[in-house]
């Protein structure tokens, strides 16, 4: 196989604190079955042109990092990708805002990419593009002579044609697509609305019956790759986490109260706000409960820059101290409410000894924290999963109690159902979970993508890449 070159928005260094994100957890496990090359920026922003990539190698992994500019970061990260692509993909439609200047940063910024990764490629790179930020990439890297398979992958999202017609550049933002060999989206729903999408701008005869699509002289390959996670280690972790300090202290401060927990980027697709209002209705509909549970709900600021994302944490703060006004004793608190981060590691021995996980996003990709709490639960004696139908993991992950984030009735029986469910039927639901998790481990997804773009190398798309 050739290297591997991952390219996302940002990197993260190990070691370095910044706010884990699903998309950094992929990638990095991509990378570490691999080896090879991750590109991106490195957190730093400046007032002068960006220089070259400083490249850092750690555990077998090149990381090449580059600096932009601070007034184009601005546009293009916080204006395009987080006050437009994001809430448009996650069908939000009051949290967005179109701005020219802001699309133009973006295409500059992903420009700036291709020129500072295409003198870094070797002849044999499989390149794979991650997420929304960088969806103009594969044309540039072209318009820059790589004629490298280079695919693309949705972390996020993608919203229907109806929803995308939206957005005034929506052809481009399609067109952009069909410049990859390899397109991935975490679900077949997603894959349709892609569909919707090339059906609308190309007609429907672009979209083959072997799937592949045509565009003119281009054939590329969209399909789906449902992101996992690594259930050996995340076990493993569980299991060594439960032997330390911060983990045994936190069980103690429970003193034999039931656990229920939630970890979220702290971001309005994950339903934080709904999800606290559930809780309080439980505690009123089922009072036996008052004083008998303790909901820990861990949320990293991230993007505080965001506009949007002053507002939730402003309501968050607000729901959680009237139920915790209203409910709490002297020994007790009924909400813990947390805006750090924790180590990964950390994190797998909270989910680990929680009994009820609560994952309730109002739209997301996959969730790969609904996936860590099965991972990391003990088979004997494992915890309830309480899941949204409306994130992606709950396509795989039938036998959690599924529930629609906006029907607050309906979390919090779930969470009643999910406290009073026998060992037997845990056991059964978790057992089923985890045999899907193992079939589609981060292993599997990275080694799916990589199969697709070695295809790509051989097939039509090579073919199409010789005569562009
Ligand atoms: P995110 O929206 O970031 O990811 P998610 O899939 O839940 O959401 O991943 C979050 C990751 O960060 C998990 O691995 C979690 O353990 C970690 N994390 C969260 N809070 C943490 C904390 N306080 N301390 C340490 N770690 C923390 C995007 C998409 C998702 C998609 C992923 C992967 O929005 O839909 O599942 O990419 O493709």
């Amino acid at each position: 196989m050739g290297r591997l070159v991952c390219v996302s928005n940002r990197i993260s260094l190990p070691r370095k604190t910044a706010a884990p994100g699903g998309l950094a957890v992929g990638i990095l496990g991509a990378l570490k079955r691999t080896g090879g090359l991750w590109f991106g920026w490195g957190g730093e922003t400046i007032e002068h042109e960006p220089g070259d990539p400083d490249i850092h190698i750690r555990e077998g992994v090149t990381y090449a990092t580059i600096e932009l500019r601070q007034t184009e970061y601005e546009l293009y990260y916080n204006g395009y990708a987080n006050d437009l692509l994001w809430p448009l993909f996650h069908y939000f439609l009051r949290g967005m805002r179109y701005s020219t200047d802001e699309r133009d940063a973006y295409e500059s910024v992903n420009r700036t990419f291709a020129h500072k990764l295409a003198p870094l490629l070797q002849p044999d790179d499989l390149i794979w593009v991650h997420d929304y930020h960088l969806i103009p990439l594969g044309r540039l890297l072209r318009e820059s002579g790589v004629h490298r398979p280079i695919g693309f992958f949705l972390h996020i999202p993608f919203p229907n044609i109806e929803m995308l017609r939206v957005l005034p550049t929506y052809a481009e933002l399609l067109r952009d697509l069909t410049h990859y060999d390899v397109v991935g989206f975490q679900t077949e729903n997603d894959l349709r609305a892609f569909h919707s999408g090339i059906e609308h701008l190309f007609g429907r005869e672009a979209i083959r019956p072997d799937n592949r699509i045509r565009v003119g002289e281009r054939v590329l390959r969209a399909d789906v790759f449902p992101i996992g996670v690594d259930v050996d280690t995340l076990q493993s972790e569980a299991i060594a986490a439960m032997e330390t300090d911060v983990v045994n202290r936190m069980i103690d401060s429970l003193m034999s109260r039931s656990l229920m927990i939630g970890v979220d980027r702290l971001d309005y697709s994950k339903g934080l706000v709904e999800r606290f209002t559930a809780y309080q209705h439980f505690l009123e509909t089922y009072p036996e409960n008052i004083g008998r549970i303790t909901y820990i709900q861990i949320a990293p600021l991230s993007r505080t820059d965001v506009r949007a994302y002053a507002d939730i944490r402003k309501a968050l703060e607000q729901a959680a101290g009237r139920t915790n006004g209203r409910f709490a004793d002297t020994d007790w608190t009924p909400i813990r409410y947390l805006n750090r981060n924790f180590p990964h590691t950390q994190l797998a021995g909270f989910l680990r000894a929680a009994d009820v996980g609560l994952v309730t996003p109002l739209h997301d990709g996959m969730n790969l924290v609904a996936k860590e709490f099965v991972a990391t639960q003990d088979p004997e004696d494992p915890g309830v999963l309480i899941l949204s139908t409306l994130a992606g993991a709950a396509r795989e992950l039938g036998a959690a109690l599924l529930v629609n984030p906006y029907d607050t009735r309906a979390v919090s029986h779930a969470i009643q159902t999910a406290l009073s469910m026998p060992l037997s039927e845990r056991r059964e639901r978790h057992a089923s979970m985890l045999q899907v998790l193992r079939r589609n481990d981060i292993s599997a997804w990275t080694r799916r993508f990589i199969e697709a773009l070695e295809q790509a190398q051989g097939g039509e798309g090579a073919i199409v890449r010789a005569a562009s």
